[in-house]
């Protein structure tokens, strides 16, 4: 007879989550803003996340993501979020496709998890059905479903779920699927059977720190979003006016993200080909030409990248990134320390 941790977790996999793990939330008082000083958990986890987020924030890496800055005891803590919170089931897609993008003068290059349909939606799915499922298992329970879009640490409870590790470019890295896994999870009130935390394998590795362009990785572990392309292409509402001439130059051919650091990484060599087709690349998206991609009108914009990540740049922000790119390839690509060593 199977458990109720391995029944949940079998139902994961049937709706396509390619990996699973729970981590039990230890009990520790749960912080109000009354009593925000962290020493008062007795969880040292949650201790741990919430002075990491309080010293990242204190260097000012979050640029403009104010909404990082938001409430950093409930960021770290997630029974602030869902009291009575004993288990965190955390759930990993694999969106890695065994193709590559065109990289020739006038195209613009898009981080793979935006070539195909938006992850937050294709999470919001299966969890609904996953959530759906526990709750018809336990109807007493309670439960909260996040895929990037709550105020969770996601990376540090799925390490602790052992669905992999925290790598030196500070994201999950996993024996199976190298750095191609998204994240989302599952807070319950249910006590359900832990997993082992999985090890740091990076040992002296340190290819993604050499490989970022813009030094973004300040030390292992650290991203200073102020410096990542990711961040600038992305999240940054700013004109290409606000931008440095130096950071503009570092962003290459790149308009939308940058997987620069995980494509480097030697544990990808295990990287399996996803199971969804909804991760698949199209034209626009493998080999955007800059020049077609200039033609988009607002409306073919937003008709074109409806249920894409893409859509989170925002037209403006596109349209920024791929004048800031289409300067860029009249000149020479900037030489990383990894290319010049
Ligand atoms: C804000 C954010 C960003 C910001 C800031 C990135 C960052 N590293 O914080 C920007 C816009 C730059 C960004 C970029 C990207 N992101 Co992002 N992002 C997030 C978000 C919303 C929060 C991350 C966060 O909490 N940052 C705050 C700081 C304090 O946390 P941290 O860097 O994670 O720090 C941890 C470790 O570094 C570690 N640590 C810190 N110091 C030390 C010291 C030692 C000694 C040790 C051992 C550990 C350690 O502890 C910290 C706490 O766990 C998460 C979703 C979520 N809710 O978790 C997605 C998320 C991390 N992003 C994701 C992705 C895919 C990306 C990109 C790859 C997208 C792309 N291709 O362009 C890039 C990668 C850039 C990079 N190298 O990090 C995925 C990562 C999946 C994975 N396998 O890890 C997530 C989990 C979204 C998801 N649901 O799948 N992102
Ligand atoms: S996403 Fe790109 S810019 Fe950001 S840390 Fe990684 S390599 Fe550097
Ligand atoms: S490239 Fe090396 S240091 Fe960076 S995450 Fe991978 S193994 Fe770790």
């Amino acid at each position: 007879m199977p458990t109720l941790t391995e029944t949940i977790k079998q139902k994961a996999l049937e709706l396509g989550f390619d990996a699973v793990g729970v981590t039990r939330v230890p009990p520790g008082p749960p912080r109000s803003t009354q009593d925000s000083n962290p020493t008062n958990s007795e969880n040292d986890l949650q201790r741990r996340l919430y002075t990491r987020l309080l010293e990242w924030l204190s260097h000012g890496f979050h640029g403009t993501m104010e909404w990082m800055a938001h409430n950093p005891e409930r960021r770290s803590n997630p029974q602030a979020i869902l009291p009575g919170c004993k288990s965190l089931i955390s759930l990993g897609m694999n969106y890695y496709s065994p193709q590559f993008p065109n990289e020739a003068v006038g195209y613009g290059r898009i981080a793979r998890y935006a070539w195909g349909e938006d992850y937050h939606r294709l999470f919001k799915r299966k969890l609904k059905r996953l959530e759906s499922a526990i709750l018809d298992l336990r109807p007493q329970s309670q439960t909260r479903r996040y895929a990037d879009t709550g105020p969770v640490m996601e990376k540090a409870w799925a390490q602790q779920a052992g669905l992999g590790w925290i790598g030196k470019h500070s994201n999950l890295v996993s024996t199976e699927f190298g750095s191609w896994l998204l994240l989302g999870e599952i807070l319950t009130t249910l006590e359900l059977d832990p997993d082992e935390p999985t090890t740091d394998l990076c040992g002296s590795c340190s290819l993604c720190i050499q490989a970022c362009p813009t030094g973004a990785i300040t030390e292992p572990y650290v991203v200073d979003a102020e410096k990542c392309i990711s961040y600038l292409t992305i999240e940054f509402r700013g004109g290409e006016e606000e931008i440095s001439e130096e950071r503009k130059y570092r962003i290459g051919n790149r308009i939308f993200g940058c997987d620069d650091c995980l494509d480097i990484c030697p544990f990808n060599v295990h990287a399996q080909s996803t199971k969804d087709p909804a991760f698949q690349s199209s034209s626009l998206t493998l080999n955007p030409h800059l020049n077609t991609l200039l033609t988009l009108t607002e409306e073919s914009f937003r008709e074109h990248f409806q249920h894409s990540p893409i859509r989170r740049a925002k037209y403006e922000g596109f349209r920024r990134n791929i004048s800031i790119a289409q300067n860029n390839s009249k000149r020479k690509p900037p030489l990383t320390s990894i290319q010049r060593s």
